[in-house]
């Protein structure tokens, strides 16, 4: 086996990759913006490109700690405000062994919101909100009202003010296309500047 320039190509870019860690595309934004919609679309993308990507969503409703939230979310279940948000908590931790392992081999992970809808459930991605109840099936579980995302996406506004995390800022409003587009671009650029920096923490 042999690239162009013979059998030492495929091993020189083998090298080079091998070095190299995945990134970590955490998608946020108010209810119903499009996130799930998104993240799929992009992991399909990358995937198509040749990239190594894998998609990850929180919570991530198939383990027992996620049965309870799932249980809680659908208003099936009350659980103590304090509780909830270390079990929302607890449900990212149980994944971070395998997130990183897989970071380490290079994959790229796509994650349908994380830890900063664990401090605010909204993001200021210029979606607005009346435009959001218009989408499918808004209000059917626990914190799908309005004034409620109305409050979060304020605490949402503060972390977005934090110049130490490094946010994109995406208009939702449009087609599912032309935001696609610019998340892809985004994504790339964050997979080319994730390549041999080193793994660091969230909030150090
Ligand atoms: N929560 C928490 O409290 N603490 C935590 O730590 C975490 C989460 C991690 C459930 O989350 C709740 O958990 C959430 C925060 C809380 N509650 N609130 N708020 P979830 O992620 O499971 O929620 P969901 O049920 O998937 O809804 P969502 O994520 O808010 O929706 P979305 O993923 O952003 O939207 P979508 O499913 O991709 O699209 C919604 C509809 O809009 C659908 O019909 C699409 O076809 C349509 N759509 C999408 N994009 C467009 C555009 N551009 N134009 C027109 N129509 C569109
Ligand atoms: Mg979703």
């Amino acid at each position: 086996m042999g690239g162009p320039d013979g059998p030492g190509q495929w091993w020189r870019e083998g090298a080079a990759m091998a070095g190299r860690r995945g990134a970590l595309i955490v998608l946020e934004g108010v209810d119903r913006a499009g996130k799930s919609t998104q993240s799929r679309k992009l992991v399909d993308a990358l995937c198509a490109e040749g990239h190594r990507a894998e998609l990850l969503r929180f919570p991530e409703r198939s383990t027992e700690i996620g049965k309870l939230l799932s249980s809680y979310l659908e208003k099936k279940s009350e659980v103590e405000d304090h509780s909830v948000h270390l079990l929302f908590s607890a449900n990212r931790w149980e994944h971070v062994p395998l997130m990183k392992e897989k970071l380490s081999q290079g994959i790229t992970l796509v994650v349908d919101r994380y830890a900063f809808s664990g401090v605010a459930f909204t993001s200021a991605k210029e979606l607005q909100l009346a435009e959001a109840a218009a989408r499918g099936e808004f209000g059917r579980e626990r914190y799908e009202s309005g004034p409620f995302q109305q409050r979060a996406l304020q605490r949402f506004q503060q972390l977005l003010a934090d110049p130490s995390l490094p946010w994109k800022t995406v208009n939702a409003s449009r087609s599912i296309e032309d935001v696609h587009r610019e998340i892809r671009a985004l994504s790339e650029d964050a997979i080319r500047a994730a390549a041999h920096r080193p793994l660091g923490q969230l909030w150090a």
